[in-house]
């Protein structure tokens, strides 16, 4: 506490550097935090890693995971509440494995959870399983969502109720291989040389149907511009989409945050649409225990956390734990950076 006070803050989750974070869930491995606020509680929709022992590659074959866990607290820093197993691919008829990064929306009395999984062909695509209740147990629909492709869906709601999906992921999200439109399995991680000096690879989005199972338009690039307008480039490594996109607003403007994989940073982006264009602005955290990083952004009670997950207490960039420290700004706006 002494630590936490010397380094200005007061809040025990608001430190650079000086206080260790510890992981809110050590029974399980969980990673790719979607954090929500759902009826004045945190939830948490997390993945749930688990050791298949599968050798680690740039496809990220070494992330098996089969089922999806939801966790609540009351408030930050309180009790973690596991709600159990609330989906497991043998309950989706069209997905085969690897359910990977996760998110949930709330419309008209109904919670959809969102999630990529391999279908039988091997091929990433968007689900979405449908609760009563923020904690599940969810219902998958018997097909992914039509159009959709790659990993890590989030799905962000206006204040004018209109709901969008962010998603997208490289190499083993592969999300490179639909760039011409079609599936081309030949793309292993991006578009490979002679590509660097064009744009980045861009997240997608897309404007949600009224219920909530379907996109309402096809797919557009969210794309990321530098201060001088230009699009950021294939070769940008530690600014470009990689994966792991986030939506939030804050004063009216729209944060575009995402990771950058290879180089491990989380990034963001600031536009005055959800469609975008976003302007890039600077790094949320540094690189964190593990190849991966993937956060969520929410505001409670007054205060933005970020939640996000690494690897320290495995020491294996495939079993994750997820943690929570406060998001600070300073008065224009901007994101401080965290060092984790
Ligand atoms: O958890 C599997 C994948 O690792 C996620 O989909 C990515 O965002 C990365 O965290």
């Amino acid at each position: 506490l002494l630590i936490a006070f010397a380094a200005g803050t007061g809040s025990l989750y608001a430190q650079n550097d000086a206080v260790k974070i510890q992981p809110l869930v050590t029974d399980l491995y969980t990673a790719d935090p979607s954090a929500h606020v759902f009826n004045g509680k945190i939830y948490i929709y997390p993945s749930h890693d688990v050791e298949a022992h599968v050798a680690q590659d740039d496809e990220g074959g070494h992330f098996q995971m089969r089922d999806y866990h939801v966790y609540s607290m009351d408030k930050i820093g309180g009790k973690v509440t596991d709600h159990g197993r609330v989906l497991d691919v043998k309950d989706v008829p069209w997905a085969d494995k690897q359910m990977w990064a996760p998110d949930a929306a709330f419309k008209n009395g109904t919670y959809y959870l969102y999630f990529p999984a391999k279908d039988k062909q091997g091929i990433f695509r968007i689900g979405v399983a449908t609760s009563k209740s923020p904690s599940g147990p969810f219902k998958a629909q018997p097909e992914p969502i039509a159009g959709s492709y790659s990993i890590d869906p989030a799905v962000f709601t206006d204040a004018d109720g209109k709901s969008y999906m962010y998603l997208g992921g490289i190499w083993g999200g592969q999300l490179q291989r639909w760039h011409s439109g079609t599936y081309d399995k030949t793309l292993m991680t991006d578009l490979g040389k002679g590509h660097e000096n064009e744009s980045a690879l861009s997240a997608k989005v897309a404007l949600m149907s009224g219920d909530m199972l379907s996109f309402a338009e096809p797919l557009r690039d969210v794309q990321i511009l530098d201060t001088n307008g230009k699009p950021l480039l294939a070769a940008d490594n530690d600014r470009r989409f990689f994966e792991g996109a986030w939506m939030h607003k804050y004063n009216g403007k729209y944060y575009f945050s995402y990771s950058t994989g290879d180089t491990h940073l989380l990034c963001y982006a600031e536009g005055s649409s959800p469609y975008g264009p976003f302007t890039y602005k600077g790094v949320i955290m540094n690189p964190v225990e593990g190849w991966t990083t993937h956060h969520s952004i929410v505001e409670f009670d007054g205060k933005w956390y970020l939640f996000y997950h690494d690897s320290a207490l495995s020491g294996k960039t495939h079993l994750r734990n997820v943690k929570v420290r406060e998001l600070l700004r300073d008065e224009a706006g901007n994101i401080k950076t965290i060092n984790p």
